[in-house]
C-alpha cells in the first residue's frame, strides 16, 4: 500500500521556500502523482503504447525525470526484444535511490532500464529514439527549456518521437481561472483538504512554471520538431507528441 500523502496537512509547511523532490516527498510519491495529476495513469500507459508503435531495434530510449520510473517501466513491458535500452534520468538522490529498489523487484524484461543521478540538463545523449519527459520540463527555468529540447532533438534518430506531458496555462485567462477551479475541485475529491492544495500552490508558485500549448508547439517547431500534436487532455494538463 502507497504511503498516502499528507505533507501539507500541517499547520506550516516544510516547502515554505519552495517544492523539492526530497526524501519525504519520494516516499509519498506514486500517492502524491496520481492524486495530484489528472490523467497521470494514462499518459504513463500510453507512453508504453507509443514506444511499441515507434521504437525500433538497436536504440535508446530517454525517461527524463524519471522519478521512480514509472515511464520507463511502462515503456520496458512494450519493448520486446528490441536490443533497446531505456535511460531513467532524475537529480532526485531520493527518487533514484528508490527506484534502483524498484528495479531490483522488477520482473526480468528484455530491455534494460538505467538510472542516472543527474541533471537531464547535462546528459549526453545519443541514437535516441524516444524521448519522454513527462511532467518535468514544466521545473526548468523557462529561457532554460529550448536547449533542453534542442539537444534531445539533436540527440534522436530520424523518426524519432518526443513525448511531452505538462501542466499548462491557457492562454485566455478566464479559460485558465476555470480549469484551476475544476482542477481543485478534482483534488478535494481526492481527499486534499482547502488547505492542503493551498499550500501545495504556494510551494510551486515559483518552481513549476506553465507554458501555453501554443507556446510548446511554437518553441518544438522553431527547433525542427514535426507533427506536433496534443494527444491527452485533461483540464491544465495535457500530453504532446512531436517528431523529428
Ligand atoms: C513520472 N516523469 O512518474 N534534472 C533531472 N531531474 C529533474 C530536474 C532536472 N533538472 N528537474 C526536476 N527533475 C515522472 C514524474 S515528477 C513530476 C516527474 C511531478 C525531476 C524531479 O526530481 C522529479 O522526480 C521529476 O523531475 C518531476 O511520470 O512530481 O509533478
Amino acid at each position: 500500500m502507497d504511503n498516502f500523502d499528507k505533507i501539507f496537512d500541517k499547520e506550516n509547511s516544510d516547502y515554505a521556500d519552495g517544492f523539492k523532490f526530497d526524501r519525504q516527498v519520494a516516499s509519498v510519491f506514486e500517492n502524491m502523482i496520481s492524486r495530484s495529476v489528472p490523467g497521470y495513469e494514462n499518459v504513463i500507459t500510453m507512453s508504453g503504447i507509443l514506444a511499441e508503435k515507434f521504437v525500433k531495434s538497436n536504440s535508446n530510449c530517454y525517461d527524463l525525470g524519471c522519478s521512480l520510473g514509472a515511464t520507463s517501466l511502462s515503456i520496458q513491458k512494450h519493448l520486446k526484444g528490441l536490443n533497446c535500452r531505456i535511460y531513467a534520468v532524475d537529480n532526485s538522490e531520493a527518487m533514484i535511490e528508490r527506484l534502483q529498489a524498484i528495479l531490483a523487484m522488477n520482473a526480468d524484461y528484455p530491455t534494460p532500464i538505467i538510472p542516472i543521478l543527474a541533471n537531464i540538463q547535462d546528459i549526453e545523449m545519443s541514437n535516441n529514439q524516444l524521448t519522454a519527459i513527462n511532467f518535468t520540463l514544466q521545473f526548468l527555468k523557462v529561457e532554460e527549456r529550448y536547449s533542453l529540447l534542442k539537444k534531445i532533438f539533436d540527440s534522436m534518430l530520424p523518426g524519432g518521437v518526443l513525448i511531452l506531458s505538462e501542466k499548462i496555462k491557457a492562454e485566455n485567462p478566464t479559460e485558465n481561472n476555470l480549469l484551476i477551479d475544476i482542477y481543485h475541485q478534482w483534488k478535494e475529491s481526492n481527499g486534499y483538504s482547502k488547505r492542503e492544495i493551498e499550500k501545495k500552490r504556494e510551494a510551486l508558485e515559483n518552481v513549476l512554471i506553465p507554458e501555453s500549448i501554443e507556446t510548446h508547439r511554437t518553441r518544438l517547431e522553431e527547433i525542427g520538431f514535426k507533427n506536433f500534436s496534443v494527444w491527452f487532455r485533461c483540464f491544465n494538463f495535457v500530453s504532446m507528441v512531436a517528431f523529428k
